[in-house]
């Protein structure tokens, strides 16, 4: 099960990296480099997903992954088109910041029945996004508002309803491309008052930034756009952050 490893790593205080990959943004013809790259880095994830698909490449870029590697992939939909049975898992996300029925509910019915014959793992994950500094195109497609960078508190109230309410992890996210990740403040906040696994990503684009943000107490960092720009870089982050697992 792959959610008992994210539960094991916090158990443990064990920190794991995840590399969120947009099918529409990767060059399959460098598929090869790419995964020879986070399997140097000991990439634990592959988050796949994108707040728009529009080139139709998610099951090949699913197969493309699985053929050269064992690292597990789930699905990071930003809507209910992209569900595919060629992942190993799915990140079932509602988007407990905002306050749009359909991402708290809505789409989660649609999909619901397709997912119950599939044999994704399903991981319900309170998603909460976080002004990072500049409109990003999650809080533009999405129809909401992020929660202000310097609201610790709601950040922690949100986060604590989200474990209420049966969420098995809370994902806090600046947005892809975020100006500015998520500050050690709130992932500290965040991070104490709940017992469930925490996911940060957005805007994480040096190793520095990353390990601050893993002894902050996030539990799993996700980078996107730095791999994309950058795929080199995976290394030295996953090092980082891995400095604190010794
Ligand atoms: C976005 O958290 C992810 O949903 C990753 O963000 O692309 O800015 O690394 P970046």
């Amino acid at each position: 099960m792959i959610y008992q490893s994210f539960l094991d790593a916090k158990n443990n205080q064990k920190k794991k990296l995840a590399v969120l990959i947009d099918p529409d943004q990767v060059n399959i013809g460098n598929m090869d480099r790419l995964i020879h790259l986070a399997s140097e880095a000991a990439v634990d994830y592959f988050f796949i997903g994108g707040s728009l698909i529009v080139n139709n490449m998610l099951d090949h870029c699913l197969i493309s992954i699985k053929d050269r590697c064992n690292i597990p992939m789930l699905l990071f939909p930003g809507n209910s088109f992209q569900l595919s049975y060629k992942a190993d898992g799915i990140l079932f996300l509602s988007l407990i910041s905002g306050r749009n029925p359909e991402l708290l509910i809505g789409n989660h019915v649609i999909a619901a029945p397709f997912l119950k014959l599939s044999p994704l793992e399903i991981i319900s994950t309170g998603y909460m996004l976080i002004d990072g500094g500049t409109p990003t195109t999650v809080s533009y497609m999405s129809n909401t508002n992020p929660i202000p960078s310097n609201k610790a508190d709601i950040a922690v109230c949100t986060a604590i309803a989200g474990e209420m309410l049966g969420m098995k992890q809370i994902y806090m996210d600046a947005g892809s491309g975020a100006k500015n990740p998520i500050s050690t403040t709130m992932i500290e906040s965040v991070s104490g008052a709940i017992n469930i696994p925490l996911i940060i990503g957005g805007g994480i684009r040096t190793p520095e930034k990353a390990y601050e943000n893993a002894k902050a107490g996030a539990d799993v960092i996700v980078i996107g756009n730095a791999f994309e720009k950058d795929p080199e870089l995976v290394v030295d982050i996953s090092a980082a952050i891995k400095e604190l697992n010794q």
